[in-house]
C-alpha cells in the first residue's frame, strides 16, 4: 500500500514505450494497455517524464497531499488558466481552413497581387459567427452571423471581416459599445442569453431610426440560416483599391455560396436550438470530412468617386447598400474550406482578424464604423491574446517573410539576433528597412472644405427608404416571415411602451407593416411615428435581396431522414437511399434504437441516430419505410409523431409509406403535393429540393 518513488528510469525511455503503473490501486496501466497502440510518455511541460498520472502525492496513503507535488500543481495550473477571455462579440464561432483562387484579375484598379495574380491558390481560415451569445451558446439564434476571411497572402496578411448582412446596425462607432451592450443578456438578470428578443434591445433599437434597415434583414430568415454552407458574406463597408499610380476605385466585397442560400422557418429554428446545440458546426463539420467542401464566389462592386457622387444615399453609411441593381457584381474568385482545424482553441479561438490588416494596393475608405474598426480589433485582441506577440501564434501568423524592430513582451517567440533593434542605424548591413518602391501607401485623399467636429453627415440622414425597399423587395412568404419575426421579438418585450416605439417606427418603413405587427401584438392602435429627420422616399426595388429566389433548386449539401424500424423493407430503402445520393444529398438512418433494424431481407441496418434524439429538424426533407404493425405501434409514439407534424410544419417533402400512414394520422396531417409514397422517388426528390411554401398559411397564423 505505499507509493513508490517515481522511477527516473521513465525519463530516458525511448518514445513509444509505456511506463508501467507504480501503484497497486492506479488505473493508468489497464487504461494504456486497453487503448493499445505506441503512446509516447507523457511527460510534464519541462519535458519530464511521469510514472504516475492518477494519483498525486500523499504523505501517507490517507495523508494530506504535498505540496513538493510538483506534477500536480503544473497539471492543475495549466488547468487553471485553460480559458482566456472570451470576444466580447461574436464569441461563438466555428473556423475551417481553406484557399483562395483568383479567376478574374483587378489588375487595372489595384497593386494588390492577390487579387491580380489569377490562378495563384492563397490559403485561408475563415471563422463563421453568431454575434450576441456567449462561446458555448447554441448555433442557431436568430441573429446576424459573422464571416470573416484571413487570407495568407504573400504580400501580408488580408482580413475581410464581415458579417451575412450587407448593412449593420449603426453609422458610427461611437454607438457600438451601446449596441453590443443593449443585445447581450441584461446586466442585472443575465439573460437572455444569445437573444435579440428582450427589452434592452428593443428599446435601443426604437431610439435609434438608423438600425432600421438592419432590423428589416435581421427579422428575415436571414438570421435562421440552414447550414454555414448556404450564407452569403458581406464586407459591408466601401474600401478602396489602389493602382500603382495611387488612383483610387471604390469597392465592395461579397462572397456568394455556391450551394445557393438557405434558411429555416423560425419554428424549426427553435426546436434546432432544442435538437443540437452544435447543428451549423457539426454540418460544417460533417461536410468538410466527408469531402464535400463548400465553396463561395468571391464577387466585387467597383464604382468611382464621380459615380458615387449620382447614388441617392451615401455609401460611406453603412446602414446603406449599393444595390445589385445599380453596380452589378463581377465575380473574381472562389474560396473553398477543405481542412477542418487540427485544435479547436489553437486556431479558431486564438485567431485574431483586424480589418486594419489590408495588403499594398487595398486601403480603407471614411466610414465612421469602418474608421472606429480599425482600433478596436488590435486593442480588444490584446486584452484577449494577453500581450503584443499573438500574431506570431501560427494561425496568426502571416506565411510570408516579416521583419520589424518591435521587441520583446509576453511570450516572445522570436529568439532576435544582432545588436540593432532600433532604426536608422549603420551597425548591422542586414536589418530591415522601409521601401517606397513596395511598401504600402495610404491614398492621398484631400480633405473636404468642412470644419472638425462631432458630427454626422447630413447625407447620413436618410434611415427609412432602403428599409422600405428591402421589405417591398422580398416575396409575401418572406415578407410574412419577416413581420411575424418582429411580433415574435416584441411580444418577448416586457415594456409596452418599447413595443409602441418600435411599432411607430416601423411606420416611416410601411404603414402596412406597422399594422400587421400592431395586430400580432394586440395593440389597439397604431401608436404615432416619431419624427424622422427625414421621410423614406420611393426607392427603385432591389429584387436580388430576396432570399427565396437564391434558393437552389438542389439536393446538394442536403441532408434527408429515413425512419426505419425492424421489419422495414430493405430494397425500398435502398432505392430512396439511391435516389437522394445521386443526387448529391446525404442520407440518415434513423431508428427507435440507434442499434438499428433487422430488415425484411434477414439483413441489419446500423441507425445514424436515435428517434427520440434525432428529430425531423436536423433534415431537410424525411422518408419513412415502416412494416404495418411497426407503424401501428409508432403512432402512440410522441417522438415519431413529432418527428411527422414537426417535417410537415417546417414545410418538408414527406414520402411516407403505407405502414406509416397511422402516425401520420396521429399527427393530423393533411396529405398535400409535398406528401407521397417513398416508391414515387422521382416526386420525392424533386419536393426535397424545395420548402412547400403554398404549405404554411394552412397550419401557421403569420403576423
Ligand atoms: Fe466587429 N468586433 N466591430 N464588426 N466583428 C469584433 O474583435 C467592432 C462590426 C465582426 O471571427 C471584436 O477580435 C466595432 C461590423 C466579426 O474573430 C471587436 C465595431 C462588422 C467579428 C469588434 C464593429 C463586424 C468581429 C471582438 C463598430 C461587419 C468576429 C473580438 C465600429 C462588417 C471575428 C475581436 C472573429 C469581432 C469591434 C462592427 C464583424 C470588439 C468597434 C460592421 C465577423 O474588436
Amino acid at each position: 500500500m505505499t507509493t513508490k518513488p517515481p522511477s527516473r528510469s521513465t525519463a530516458s525511455s525511448p518514445a513509444g514505450k509505456v511506463p508501467q503503473p507504480t501503484d497497486e490501486h492506479g488505473q493508468g496501466g489497464e487504461l494504456q494497455q486497453q487503448a493499445g497502440g505506441a503512446h509516447p510518455v507523457l511527460t510534464t511541460q519541462q519535458g519530464i517524464a511521469i510514472a504516475d498520472n492518477q494519483n498525486s502525492l500523499r504523505a501517507t496513503p490517507r495523508g494530506p497531499t504535498l505540496l513538493e507535488d510538483f506534477i500536480l500543481r503544473e497539471k492543475i495550473t495549466h488547468f487553471d488558466h485553460e480559458r482566456i477571455p472570451e470576444r466580447v462579440v461574436h464569441a461563438r464561432g466555428t473556423g475551417a481552413h481553406g484557399f483562395f483562387e483568383l479567376t478574374e484579375s483587378l489588375e487595372q484598379f489595384t497593386t494588390a497581387k492577390i487579387l491580380t495574380e489569377v490562378g495563384q491558390q492563397t490559403p485561408v481560415f475563415a471563422r463563421i459567427s453568431t454575434v450576441a451569445g456567449g462561446a458555448g451558446s447554441v448555433d442557431t439564434p436568430r441573429d446576424v452571423r459573422g464571416f470573416a476571411v484571413k487570407f495568407y497572402t504573400n504580400e501580408g496578411n488580408w482580413d475581410l471581416v464581415g458579417n451575412n448582412i450587407p448593412v449593420f446596425f449603426i453609422q458610427d462607432a461611437m454607438k457600438f459599445p451601446d449596441l453590443v451592450h443593449a443585445v447581450k443578456m441584461e446586466p442585472d438578470r443575465a439573460f437572455p442569453q444569445a437573444a435579440s428578443a428582450h427589452d434592452t434591445f428593443w428599446d435601443f433599437i426604437s431610439l435609434m431610426p438608423e438600425s432600421m434597415h438592419m432590423v428589416m434583414w435581421q427579422m428575415s430568415d436571414r438570421t435562421i440560416p440552414r447550414s454555414l454552407r448556404m450564407i452569403e458574406g458581406f464586407g459591408i463597408h466601401s474600401f478602396r483599391l489602389l493602382d500603382a499610380q495611387g488612383q483610387s476605385t471604390f469597392v465592395k466585397f461579397h462572397w456568394r455560396p455556391k450551394l445557393g442560400l438557405q434558411s429555416t422557418v423560425w419554428d424549426e429554428a427553435v426546436k434546432l436550438q432544442a435538437a443540437d446545440n452544435d447543428f451549423l458546426r457539426r454540418d460544417l463539420f460533417e461536410a468538410i470530412e466527408a469531402g464535400d467542401f463548400p465553396e463561395w464566389e468571391l464577387a466585387v462592386q467597383l464604382f468611382t468617386e464621380a459615380e458615387a457622387e449620382h447614388f441617392d444615399f451615401d455609401h460611406l453609411d453603412a446602414t446603406k447598400l449599393i444595390p445589385e441593381e445599380v453596380i452589378p457584381l463581377r465575380t473574381i474568385g472562389r474560396m473553398v474550406l477543405n481542412r477542418w482545424p487540427n485544435n479547436f482553441f489553437a486556431e479558431t479561438e486564438q485567431v485574431a482578424f483586424c480589418p486594419a490588416n489590408v495588403p499594398p494596393g487595398i486601403d480603407f475608405s471614411n466610414d465612421p464604423l469602418l474608421q472606429g474598426r480599425l482600433f478596436s480589433y488590435l486593442d480588444t485582441q490584446l486584452i484577449r491574446l494577453g500581450g503584443p506577440n499573438f500574431t506570431q501564434i501560427p494561425i496568426n501568423a502571416p506565411q510570408c517573410p516579416f521583419h520589424n524592430f518591435q521587441r520583446d513582451g509576453h511570450m516572445q517567440m522570436q529568439q532576435h539576433k544582432g545588436r540593432v533593434n532600433y532604426e536608422p542605424s549603420s551597425l548591422q548591413p542586414d536589418t530591415p528597412r522601409a521601401s517606397q518602391a513596395v511598401g504600402t501607401h495610404a491614398f492621398a485623399e484631400r480633405p473636404d472644405d468642412g470644419a472638425k467636429g462631432r458630427v454626422r453627415a447630413e447625407s447620413f440622414a436618410d434611415h427609412f427608404s432602403q428599409a422600405r425597399m428591402f421589405l417591398h423587395s422580398q416575396s409575401k412568404v418572406e415578407q410574412a416571415h419577416l413581420a411575424s419575426a418582429l411580433v415574435f421579438e416584441l411580444s418577448k418585450v416586457e415594456t409596452v411602451r418599447v413595443r409602441e416605439a418600435v411599432v411607430g417606427q416601423l411606420r416611416h418603413i410601411d404603414e402596412s407593416l406597422a399594422q400587421r405587427v400592431a395586430d400580432g401584438l394586440g395593440l389597439p392602435s397604431l401608436p404615432p411615428a416619431p419624427p424622422a429627420a427625414r421621410p423614406a422616399k420611393g426607392v427603385a426595388l432591389s429584387p436580388a435581396t430576396a432570399l427565396i429566389p437564391r434558393m437552389k433548386d438542389t439536393l446538394q449539401g442536403r441532408c434527408i431522414g429515413i425512419l426505419v424500424d425492424d421489419g422495414s423493407s430493405a430494397q425500398s430503402i435502398a432505392a430512396l437511399r439511391q435516389a437522394i445520393e445521386a443526387e448529391g444529398a446525404r442520407v440518415k438512418i434513423v431508428a427507435p434504437k440507434v442499434g438499428g433494424a433487422q430488415l425484411d431481407d434477414g439483413s441489419h441496418l446500423a441507425a445514424d441516430g436515435q428517434l427520440a434524439g434525432t428529430p425531423s429538424a436536423l433534415f431537410d426533407a424525411v422518408a419513412s419505410v415502416l412494416a404495418p404493425e411497426r407503424g401501428a405501434k409508432l403512432a402512440k409514439e410522441a417522438a415519431a409523431v413529432d418527428w411527422f407534424r414537426d417535417a410537415f410544419g417546417h414545410l418538408k417533402a414527406i414520402a411516407a409509406c403505407q405502414g406509416s400512414q397511422p402516425i401520420l394520422q396521429a399527427a393530423g396531417i393533411q396529405p398535400d403535393a409535398g406528401v407521397m409514397a417513398p416508391s414515387n422517388t422521382a416526386a420525392f426528390v424533386a419536393a426535397a429540393k424545395t420548402r412547400q411554401w403554398e404549405r404554411e398559411p394552412k397550419l401557421r397564423t403569420l403576423a
